[in-house]
């Protein structure tokens, strides 16, 4: 039976639904990992003390011997063991693409740079104002094989660029790439190899949902229905926009933007994508504007503090590229008022002169900390703008509360990963709001 095992690469969130769906199946099972310790090696010998285990590297004959790989998000699937795998023509799976076989009710798939898991959150809670069973999962934070454990109508799916690698048929309900930026290059060749992966979400799908204002998140060819959405004015049905201030679809006016809690630009062409997808699902309208008027957005994520010192304080730290940094600047930035910029990290490389206009236009002061601030301060030199170093987060609080003009918005919104000083982006983002808090 050797030529039935099944393995499973990757001991983590991923690799432990991956054991689970497999072993409660009866198929034979063994799991590997790179490292001595993976996340859930400890849960899965408990619940599964007969499956076989290597853990430390991928050079085992497990590999060999598996008829099919199912790897997870977080290793290529360059990493050279599994390439040699691939060369020898073992079945390549993986978490989403197990789940799809399996799933019985129909699936939105949300992929893109940035804003996943606002519009998944958005999507799932409107199918559950709708009166939906929802299960809502993937990339933001649930595997997906789980969600099979309780009954659903409707499955609401963010995807990686990672997760997209390893699906063979998608077949999406309604399917969106959000939006394109540049990330995860240390994963692709370029960012056009990352884009195709991207646009994969749109394979087989019933409904693609396009973005009008992003050409490079645009598939070249639909071959099921379509609507759009975008910050213009809708000119048909198919279209969601804003009129004069409304949420609409084509000459129908559904929503004034000014009932939404979450807030800046781009959360308003979040709502007009969710939209887009709830209607593609058949979502009732009216319970889908319920969800928008109640949704006050995830934590972490343009998030409003408070006013303290004359100024707004928003926090948004997982802006971890470059991408999310503009969109927040643009998003919260109006003519009459300015904004005080705290960013810096680890920037993955990333190049920020991408953020010389904005910052230009709109930015009234710097406050830079982490590993990359002065590549950041050197990058964004020719603004104008002047910029101020802080050691620590609290610092950079102090700072940009003293650069502030009554009026302006102080936003956190680092355009790199936390990971130099911080656990993760969420510790960033909670040491924020508490110095916040402790100003005077
Ligand atoms: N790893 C090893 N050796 C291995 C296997 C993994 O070193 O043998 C490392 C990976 O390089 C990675 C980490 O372990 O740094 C986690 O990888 P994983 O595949 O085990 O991750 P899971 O715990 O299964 O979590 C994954 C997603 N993580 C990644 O894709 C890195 C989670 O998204 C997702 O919530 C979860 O599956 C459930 O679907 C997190 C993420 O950071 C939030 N995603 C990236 C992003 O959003 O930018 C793509
Ligand atoms: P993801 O799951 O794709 O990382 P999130 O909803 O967690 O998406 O948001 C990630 C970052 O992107 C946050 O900083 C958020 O403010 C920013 N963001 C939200 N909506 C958009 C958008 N439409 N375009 C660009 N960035 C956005």
């Amino acid at each position: 039976m050797t030529q039935q095992l099944q393995v499973v690469v990757g001991l983590g969130k991923t690799g432990l639904s991956l054991v689970r769906h497999l072993a409660r199946q009866g198929v034979p099972v063994a799991a590997v990992d790179t490292r001595e310790q993976p996340p859930e090696l400890t849960q899965i010998r408990a619940e599964f003390p007969q499956v076989e285990l290597h853990c430390g590297s991928l050079d085992t004959p497990l590999l060999q011997q598996a008829q099919t790989l199912y790897v997870s998000p977080g290793l290529a699937l360059a990493t050279p063991q599994i390439r040699r795998e691939i060369e020898r023509g073992v079945h390549i799976s993986g978490d989403v693409d197990l789940f799809l076989q399996h799933a019985r009710a129909p699936v939105v798939a949300i992929t893109g740079s940035n804003a996943k898991s606002t519009v998944t959150t958005l999507v799932g809670l409107m199918a559950e104002k709708a009166g939906l069973t929802v299960g809502v999962g993937g990339n933001i934070g649930m595997p997906a094989l789980a969600l099979l454990e309780r009954p659903a109508e409707l499955y609401v799916l963010e995807l990686s660029s990672f997760q997209l690698e390893t699906i063979s048929h998608l077949q999406a309900k309604a399917a969106t790439c959000l939006n394109i930026s540049a990330d995860h290059l240390d994963r692709y060749r370029d960012l056009q190899h990352y884009t195709d992966v991207k646009l994969q979400v749109y394979q087989e799908a019933e409904w693609a949902i396009i973005n009008r204002d992003d050409v490079a998140a645009q598939p070249q060819t639909v071959a099921g229905k379509q609507l759009g959405f975008g910050l213009s004015v809708p000119h048909s049905d198919n279209e969601f926009g804003l009129r004069d201030g409304w949420l609409a679809r084509g000459s129908e006016n559904l929503l004034p933007v000014a009932q939404l809690k979450i807030p800046g630009l781009h959360n308003q062409a979040n709502a007009l994508a969710a939209l887009a997808l709830g209607t593609a699902a058949g979502l009732p309208m009216a319970a889908m504007l319920d969800a928008l008027r109640e949704f006050a957005g995830l934590p972490h994520r343009c998030q409003w503090i408070a006013d303290k010192h004359g100024l707004h304080w928003y926090n948004d730290s997982k802006a971890t590229n470059i991408g999310a940094t503009l969109a927040a600047i643009e998003g919260l930035a109006d003519d009459t008022h300015k904004l005080v910029l705290i960013a810096g990290g680890d920037g993955k490389g990333a190049d920020f002169t991408e953020l010389s206009a904005a910052v230009r236009r709109h930015c009234r002061a710097l406050v830079l900390l982490g590993r990359d601030a002065e590549l950041i301060r050197v990058a964004l030199a020719d603004t104008g703008v002047p910029a101020v170093m802080a050691a620590t987060l609290g610092e950079a609080v102090a700072k940009a509360a003293e650069a502030g003009v009554p009026g302006d918005s102080v936003l956190l919104a680092p355009a790199c990963a936390s990971l130099d000083m911080f656990r993760n982006f969420e510790e960033r983002g909670e040491l924020f709001v508490r110095a916040v808090e402790g100003l005077a």
